[in-house]
C-alpha cells in the first residue's frame, strides 16, 4: 500500500490553515498542525513559536516522518506587521529561517511549501505581474516576506532544500478575520441586518483593485505545489483579473436585506495604495494544472453566509 504524505502545517490555527489541514485530509494527507500558544487537544498538535529556533527544532523533530512542511505562521495583517516590525521580522523572516534551517537538520528530504506573497512585488511596474517582476516591497510585511523568499531561494541553493514559494494575491473566505476589506464588508452588512449597527458602512479607500482568491483554490494551490511543483521556483497564485473593492461591495450590497448607505473612515485608507493589481498564474498553471475555480461571487457569498450565522 502507498505509504501516506505527511504534512506538518505551521500557523494551522489560522485562517488559511484550518482550511489547509480539513482540506489536505480530505485528499487523504496525515495532517500534524502546529501554532504559537495553548495548542487544541489531541496527538496532532504543537504549540511552537517560530521565532524561537529550540522550539521549532523541537517541532521538527516532533513532527518526523513529514514530507512536506507547509510554513504559514505569520504576521498577515499588513498594518499589525508595521506597527510592530521588529515581532514582524522575529516571525515573518527569522521563523522562516528556522524552518528552513531545522528542516534541513531534522527533516532531511523534505519539502517546504514558503507561503510568501505578492506583496513582495509593491507597486506593479508591468501588468498582469508575473514571477519575474522586480521584488520592491513597500512595507515591513511585504519586506519580511520578500527577505524570507529570497532566503528560500539561497537556501535551496546552497543547500539543496527542496523548497516551493508561493506567492499568493489577497485572498478571503468565510472565517477570516474582519480585519480584511471583503470579511470586514460582509460582518458589517451582518450587523445592519441584525441591527446591530446603524446602515451606514464604514469603508476605506474604493477605487483599489484587486485580485482575490477564494482560500479555497488557495489550498488547492497549495497542495498542488506540494505535489507537482518544481523545486526552487517562486509561483503566483493569482485569479488573473483585478476587481474594484467598490464593485464588490456592491455586489455585496446587492445581497443585502436593508439599505444601507457608504461612509468613508478616513482611518481605513491606506498611504500609498497602488491603484490597481494584478498577477499571472500562467507558471503555476503550466507546472501544476490549476486554475482559479471559484468566481468573486461564491467568495462574496460564502462570506455573507459566514457572517450572518456567526456574529453573537
Ligand atoms: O497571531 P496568532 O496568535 O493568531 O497566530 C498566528 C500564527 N502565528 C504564529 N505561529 C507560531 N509562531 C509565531 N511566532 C506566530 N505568530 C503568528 O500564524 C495564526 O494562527 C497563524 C497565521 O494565521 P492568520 O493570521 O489567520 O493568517 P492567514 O490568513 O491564515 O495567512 C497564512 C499565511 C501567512 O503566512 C500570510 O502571511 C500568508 O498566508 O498570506
Amino acid at each position: 500500500m502507498k505509504t501516506p504524505m505527511q504534512a506538518l502545517i505551521t500557523g494551522a490555527a489560522g485562517f488559511v490553515g484550518q482550511w489547509l489541514a480539513s482540506y489536505l485530509r480530505t485528499q487523504g494527507w496525515r495532517v500534524l498542525c502546529a501554532d504559537r500558544g495553548p495548542v487544541a487537544a489531541g496527538d496532532d498538535w504543537f504549540s511552537c513559536d517560530v521565532s524561537d529556533r529550540a522550539q521549532v527544532s523541537g517541532l521538527m523533530r516532533w513532527a518526523a516522518g513529514s514530507t512536506h512542511v507547509f510554513h504559514l505562521a505569520a504576521v498577515s495583517f499588513v498594518p499589525h506587521a508595521s506597527r510592530n516590525p521588529v515581532g514582524c521580522f522575529e516571525i515573518n523572516l527569522l521563523g522562516t529561517i528556522h524552518a528552513a534551517t531545522c528542516m534541513k537538520e531534522c527533516l532531511p528530504g523534505a519539502r517546504l511549501i514558503f507561503i510568501s506573497s505578492s506583496e513582495v512585488y509593491g507597486p506593479p511596474q508591468f501588468l498582469p505581474v508575473t514571477e519575474e517582476h522586480p521584488l520592491n516591497p513597500m512595507n515591513p510585511y511585504a519586506i519580511a516576506k520578500a527577505a524570507a523568499d529570497q532566503f528560500c531561494a539561497y537556501y535551496h541553493a546552497t543547500e539543496s532544500l527542496d523548497v516551493v514559494r508561493m506567492r499568493p494575491a489577497n485572498h478571503s473566505g468565510p472565517g477570516q478575520a474582519d480585519s480584511f476589506v471583503l470579511s470586514n464588508f460582509a460582518r458589517q452588512i451582518a450587523l445592519i441586518e441584525r441591527e446591530k449597527q446603524e446602515p451606514v458602512l464604514q469603508v476605506g479607500n474604493l477605487d483599489a483593485a484587486r485580485d482575490f482568491l477564494h482560500v479555497q483554490d488557495v489550498v488547492r494551490g497549495y497542495e498542488l505545489a506540494a505535489l507537482h511543483g518544481r523545486s526552487g521556483e517562486a509561483y503566483n497564485l493569482c485569479s488573473g483579473k483585478a476587481v474594484s473593492i467598490r464593485e464588490a461591495l456592491d455586489r455585496l450590497l446587492g445581497h443585502s436585506t436593508r439599505p444601507i448607505q457608504i461612509e468613508q473612515d478616513p482611518s481605513r485608507v491606506r498611504k500609498s495604495e497602488v491603484s490597481e493589481i494584478y498577477g499571472s498564474h500562467e507558471k503555476f498553471t503550466r507546472d501544476t494544472g490549476w486554475r482559479p475555480e471559484l468566481d468573486i461571487d461564491t467568495l462574496l457569498d460564502g462570506l455573507l453566509s459566514y457572517w450572518r450565522v456567526n456574529i453573537p
